[in-house]
């Protein structure tokens, strides 16, 4: 596909000649009124925009700001006949970031290598862009499972807590933890246990919402944040994350090896919580009665818990 150039000049005569000359390598897009243009760059995927600076209506300078804001990305080519000052609308043109400017009459040999520049150019920010997108996304990823890591969680979870707060609404905190993983590791190795937490990964992936938070958190445990979900919902999620575990079955050992889980879960609800530690925190503290209850089960952190009163009564079992 050939990139796509838009050419914008009062003069109908230089669009044309332009048009004329750069067809053979390029898609045009010609303009002949300089205030068509935004819309006519808004309407086709354009890469290089070339433009006129002096024309009623709108100056080269008005489209470059206009085509930048749109579109940092593309590069923009400004061409004038302006004399006698040559270097105020030149530096004027470079500061507000345009990639070239020519003096009028430009050649075709001139306007084409500086196309080609200004492509390359894009090409070389295009890239780089990608690569920095890609480098933010490992550095937010758990390698093993694809999940959030902790560091990029922590920044998620405060946002989501604030929004909660601030606006009074539900959002649930889900601990899981897998039982006696240790065990597994000893028994099959390490690479087993990987495979487990990989697997673990992708059920959390697929089966929960793409607004909920999901994170590897430590070793072998997990954390969930549900935006939006009361204590009924975090429970229905827990209850199916249990089901979904039951049904594994792991072929590295013979018989296949089944695992469990253990579940703590913790709502705000009415301010309940001051902070996305203290909500984290009394999930992990309902997981822990979970694993003392007898893991494979789920157990919800009440409020009277929270402040202060002694764990064990106060929790409700869910399982
Ligand atoms: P419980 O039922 O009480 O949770 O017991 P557990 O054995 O699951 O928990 P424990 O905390 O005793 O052991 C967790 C183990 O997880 C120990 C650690 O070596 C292992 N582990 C932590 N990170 C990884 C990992 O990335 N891969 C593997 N394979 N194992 C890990
Ligand atoms: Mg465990
Ligand atoms: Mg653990």
């Amino acid at each position: 596909m050939k990139p796509a150039v838009l050419i914008v000049d009062d003069d109908p005569s230089v669009v044309r000649m332009l048009e004329m000359g750069l067809a053979d390598e390029y898609e045009v897009v010609p303009v002949f009124e300089p205030t068509e243009t935004i819309k006519a760059f808004s309407e086709a995927a354009i890469d290089i925009v070339i433009s006129d600076i002096k024309m009623p209506g709108l100056s080269g300078f008005d489209i470059l700001r206009s085509v930048k804001a749109a579109n940092p990305l593309v590069e923009v080519i400004l061409l004038t006949g302006e004399l006698p000052d040559k270097s105020r609308p030149a530096v004027n043109a470079l500061q507000g970031g345009a990639h070239d400017y020519l003096l009028k009459p430009a050649s075709i040999r001139v306007l084409k290598a500086a196309i080609q520049q200004a492509l390359a150019k894009q090409r070389q920010h295009l890239e780089d862009k990608r690569k920095l997108q890609d480098l933010i996304r490992r550095a937010n990823t758990d390698f093993l499972t694809g999940l959030s890591n902790r560091h990029h969680f922590q920044s998620q979870v405060k946002l989501e807590f604030e929004r909660s707060d601030r606006y009074e609404r539900s959002l649930s905190c889900l601990i899981l933890d897998i039982d006696d993983f240790k065990k597994i590791n000893d028994e099959f190795g390490h690479c087993a246990g990987d495979q487990v937490l990989q697997r673990l990964g992708q059920l959390i992936g697929k089966h929960l919402r793409s607004s909920d938070l999901k994170c590897r958190y430590g070793g072998e445990e997990f954390v969930l944040i549900l935006p939006e979900g009361n204590a009924e919902v975090a429970a229905t999620v827990a209850e199916k994350m249990l089901r979904l575990i039951a049904k594994e079955s792991f072929e590295f050992a013979d018989p296949p090896l089944r695992i469990t889980a253990s579940i703590g879960m913790a709502t705000c609800q009415r301010r309940n919580f001051a902070s996305a530690e203290e909500l984290i925190r009394a999930a992990d503290l309902a997981m822990l009665q979970a694993k003392r209850e007898g893991r494979n089960c789920i157990r919800a952190h009440q409020p009277s818990f929270h402040s202060g009163l002694p764990p064990s009564p106060a929790l409700a079992s869910r399982r």
